[in-house]
């Protein structure tokens, strides 16, 4: 087989989330770190979409990270798998999946970047990770132009930050009910339900075991922020996850 191509920016959950997935399956494959915006025509060329994660597979481009892993559990289903047995269990594990994909991923990044998006060396130092000489000088000429374009994609205003603070708590409610007791979202092993909602929670929980890590000192403003959800039991259950599976 072709060593697959994982193209992404380390610092995105989503590609935490396809990262986790090709790990959890332990296939050898090749990270290639893109920069905001410079990722456009790339990835806009082989998927006519302009998003990572993006996965290249025996020659075939495939996005979206729920896909990515329905491609890989389709190829290499017990390889482990990440779908759970049984027809109800695998559409609750896919109901988990989408509800964090939508309730955790854009909010959790949007209320993050609200406090780093100002910090110019901070948003150097997190977006260029994994690029050599070239690419941290094409970032360092174009860094305004990229932090703008940014802003506006994600809606990053205050008034953009309070909505998504709002489903953000919203979504951490219904997980520390569910997550009481700990174990697993759905039946009595690590599935895909697991990994996306650990992935995408991974910024607020801070697990060691994640391969991205933050560039020194996080900001005042973002590290008032973590600190607030200290005491969410599903980040420690976040934690937990990550030591066990990651
Ligand atoms: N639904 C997508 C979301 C992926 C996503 O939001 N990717 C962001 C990075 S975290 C991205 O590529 N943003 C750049 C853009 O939209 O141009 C998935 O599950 O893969």
């Amino acid at each position: 087989m072709i060593k697959p191509v994982l193209y992404q920016f380390p610092v995105s959950q989503y590609c935490e989330k396809a990262r986790w997935a090709l790990d959890h399956k332990h296939l050898d494959y090749e990270p290639r770190n893109l920069l905001p915006l410079f990722h456009m025509p790339v990835i806009f060329r082989r998927t006519r979409q302009k998003k990572v994660p993006v996965l290249k597979l025996d020659g075939r481009y495939i996005a979206e990270s729920d896909v990515i892993i329905q491609t890989l559990e389709e190829r290499f289903p017990s390889a482990p798998a990440l779908y759970p047995d049984g027809e109800g269990a695998l559409e609750e594990a896919l109901e988990w999946q989408t509800f964090a994909d939508r309730e955790i991923g854009p909010h959790l990044r949007r209320a993050a970047y609200f406090h780093l998006i100002d910090e110019p060396p901070v948003m150097f130092d997190i977006l260029t990770q994994g690029q050599g000489a070239v690419g941290r000088m094409a970032f360092r000429t174009s860094q305004p132009v990229v932090i703008r374009a940014m802003k506006e994609a994600m809606g990053i205003t205050a008034r953009g930050y309070e909505r998504s603070l709002e489903r953000l708590n919203a979504a951490l409610d219904r997980l520390d009910g569910q997550l009481a007791n700990g174990g697993y979202l759905v039946g009595n092993r690590f599935t895909v339900a697991d990994l996306t909602v650990a992935s995408l929670l991974g910024p607020l929980a801070e697990p060691p075991e994640a391969p991205f890590q933050f560039p020194g000192e996080r900001p005042r403003g973002l590290r008032d922020f973590i600190d607030a959800y200290a005491g969410r039991p599903t980040l420690d259950w976040v934690r937990d996850i990550y030591r066990k599976h990651r």
